[in-house]
């Protein structure tokens, strides 16, 4: 039979008596006004037709349903609501069951829990990831989910966000089964059920579970949402289905969903979700074809050096990892075997998983096995001639057309491409400690990267799963140097009056995860030590210049690795040290400062200030494209808190 249109992006097809709804909304089939309209009027079509008896909804393309449109938020609402589609979903007369191929997340999850029976390819995953959006599921998935999977498996997916693959879905009992053709299981279960009692998902009782076990839950998610109000506000929701009637519950849920909608923490996460998409997105390289890339040569596997080497075996790549002894190769293998060993115990990789990775992986001591590779990355000491001497040698082993990157921090990268014959093959990606963990790159755009070169980078560093922000040549890149500028603001704050574990409280009030006294004892004092040196004869005497962070260092105080730092760390425990609280208080008075109280805000203001007019000076000088970019280097390098929208954000709303 032909084709049925019921909106621009709703069609159907018979098959027998089944009708066989398709939703066709590029790119995500989001359930935008024209999808909603066409459900329904596909509904009120098979309510009609006494020869329909069952149901089928299904999504073109490799994605089932991505959610409700976020492009509509903000905007008048257009009827038929989403609840309202559920609600009918749920209630209607004749089963109504999903075809999952690819993700149903948000709404599109919430569709299929409505359903009366969910089959999912073996592609299909399942989530509501609305809290990574500073949002609750506001279309019944905070009632519906906990009835079928259960109070404590229901909080865990809805205040993570995270997605459930296929087989877990079933495990769970959030699907009914798998099927190699989903569609054509989907129309089956809809036949088999005509004229039988319906499962209804709203009329499911939640299952008992134990009071202590949620409190155990809620406690977990308290502790992780760093002031972010959505994961909070689901279990609320989540725990309410418990107690309340559907109606209440969904009515609960629905305010919920409306004042966070418009709350400041959504705004903010919608802005980091637009920004990450357009980071990807670089104008000058739209018709620019990359290199291939399968085979990938790293160079140093120290804590850096084997990090990158297991991000590229876990996305698929042949790794080439050279080392300058065979015992050093040896060892650089046991370490990166470490690693895949730690992710398979954390269940993020299956035996078999590491297995492949370990097939894929050679160590050598002969830069020449490097040949083969396609892209090869340094990860050796940061030091100029040593990172020039690699480069030069590297150019006669590598083909022609091969790739070489450096993941310097600090050192200049033009200089150590101009150490090659041909420079437009040299390209910066700086990689964040651990870089099997660390989701951002700085893909530095060298003076003569070539634009194919540029866009392989981009190819590879995607490939990795990981967030790419393209960055012009400047000391420090887009991260260090923000962080430099409100560090050097911290300090001066120390200066005037306030102490480091008063900054840090500021900090991790605000959202993050540590603040940046901590984080430098964390990292080690040692090497902006060493950098200060390096750069002293060359600064500014009328420069305001701070000794405290030298005077600690030179008291052997290099931060954590050994007990002593900006804190002291009896048993492993950040303790605030009156010695150094003796050492600030001296720098003060050998400069005559009296010093003065701040308050958190104060302290808060003046850092935000500090990395926003960095930010300002990067985009002027062209070594950021956009401030979103900047955003995501702090949110994803350096633990602004995402639910804040990052430093540039943050200062256009104050
Ligand atoms: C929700 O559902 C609320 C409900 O509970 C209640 C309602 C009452 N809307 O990521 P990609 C765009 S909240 C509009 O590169 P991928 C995206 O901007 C929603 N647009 O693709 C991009 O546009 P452009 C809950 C959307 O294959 C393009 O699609 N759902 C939406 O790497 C491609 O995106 C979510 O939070 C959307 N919902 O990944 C899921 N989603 O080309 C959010 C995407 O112009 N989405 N776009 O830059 C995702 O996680 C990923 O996009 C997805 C595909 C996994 C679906």
């Amino acid at each position: 039979m032909a084709e049925m249109r019921f909106s621009e992006s709703v069609s159907a097809r018979l098959d027998g008596d089944v009708l066989v709804v398709a939703i066709d909304n590029p790119p995500v089939n989001a359930l935008s006004a024209h999808v909603r309209s066409g459900l329904v009027a596909a509904l009120d079509y098979a309510a009609g037709a006494r020869d329909i008896v069952g149901f089928v909804i299904s999504g073109t393309g490799r994605i089932f349903v991505g959610g409700a449109d976020i492009r509509e938020f903000g905007k008048p609402p257009v009827a038929p609501s989403l609840p309202d589609v559920i609600d009918q979903i749920e209630a209607f007369e004749k089963p109504v069951v999903c075809a999952v191929a690819g993700a149903a997340l948000g709404g599109g999850c919430e569709v299929a829990l409505a359903c009366h029976g969910r089959i999912a390819g073996e592609n299909a995953a399942f989530g509501l990831p609305e809290v990574k959006l500073g949002i609750v599921p506001g279309a019944g998935g905070t009632q519906r989910l906990p009835r079928l999977i259960g109070t404590i498996a229901a909080i865990d997916l809805i205040c993570t966000g995270r997605t459930a693959k296929a087989d877990e879905a079933v495990a769970l009992g959030l699907a009914d089964a798998i099927a190699a053709d989903p569609l054509t299981a989907a129309i089956a279960a809809a036949r088999e059920n005509a004229g039988r009692p319906l499962r209804r998902t709203g009329r499911i009782t939640v299952p008992a579970v134990d009071a202590a076990a949620v409190d155990m839950a809620e406690a977990k998610v308290v502790a992780k949402s760093r002031g972010q109000c959505a994961p909070v506000e689901a279990v609320r929701l989540v725990k309410a289905a418990g107690h309340c009637d559907l109606e209440q519950g969904l009515a609960e849920e629905r305010a919920t969903f409306l004042r966070l909608r418009d709350s400041e923490e959504s705004a903010a996460l919608r802005h980091v979700f637009f920004a990450e998409r357009a980071a990807g997105k670089v104008e000058t390289l739209a018709d620019v074809s990359p290199r291939r890339i399968e085979t990938v040569g790293v160079v140093g596997t120290g804590l850096m050096g084997s990090g990158i080497v297991v991000s590229a075996l876990t996305s698929g790549y042949h790794v080439i990892a050279l080392e300058q002894t065979p015992e050093a190769a040896a060892s650089g293998r046991e370490r990166i075997a470490g690693i895949l060993a730690k992710a398979v115990q954390s269940r993020r990789l299956t035996a078999e998983g590491r297995e492949a990775c370990l097939a894929r992986l050679e160590a050598t001591a002969e830069a020449k096995d490097l040949a083969m590779a396609d892209l090869v990355v340094e990860a050796v000491f940061d030091d100029l001639s040593v990172k020039t001497d690699l480069f030069r040698r590297l150019d006669s082993i590598v083909a022609p057309d091969a790739i070489l990157a450096t993941n310097t921090s600090y050192l200049d990268p033009d200089t150590i491409a101009a150490a090659t014959a041909d420079p437009s093959r040299v390209v910066g990606l700086h990689f964040f400690s651990p870089a099997n963990v660390m989701r951002l790159v700085e893909v530095v755009d060298c003076a003569k990267t070539a634009p194919d070169v540029l866009a392989s980078a981009l190819n590879f560093v995607k490939r990795l799963g990981k967030l790419a922000i393209v960055c012009g040549v400047t000391e420090g890149f887009i991260g260090n140097r923000i962080f430099s500028a409100y560090r050097r603001e911290a300090e001066f704050m120390l200066e005037d009056g306030a102490l480091p574990h008063q900054i840090d409280s500021a900090l991790e009030a605000y959202g993050f995860p540590m603040g940046i006294f901590a984080v430098n004892d964390m990292a080690g004092l040692e090497i902006a030590w060493a950098r200060r040196k390096r750069l002293a004869a060359t600064r500014d005497p009328a420069e305001r210049y701070v000794e405290i962070a030298d005077r600690l260092c030179e008291a052997g105080r290099l931060g954590r690795k050994n007990g002593l730092g900006w804190y002291a760390y009896p048993n492993g425990e950040r303790t605030i040290d009156p010695a150094v609280t003796a050492v600030i208080e001296a720098a003060r008075a050998e400069k005559n400062i009296v010093p003065r109280a701040f308050t958190a805000m104060e302290i808060m203001n003046r850092l935000l200030t500090a990395m926003v007019d960095e930010g300002k000076a990067l985009l002027s000088e062209g070594i950021a494209a956009r401030p979103g970019d900047i955003d995501l280097v702090m949110i994803n390098g350096y633990g602004f808190p995402a639910h804040k929208g990052g430093p540039m954000f943050a200062a256009q709303k104050s």
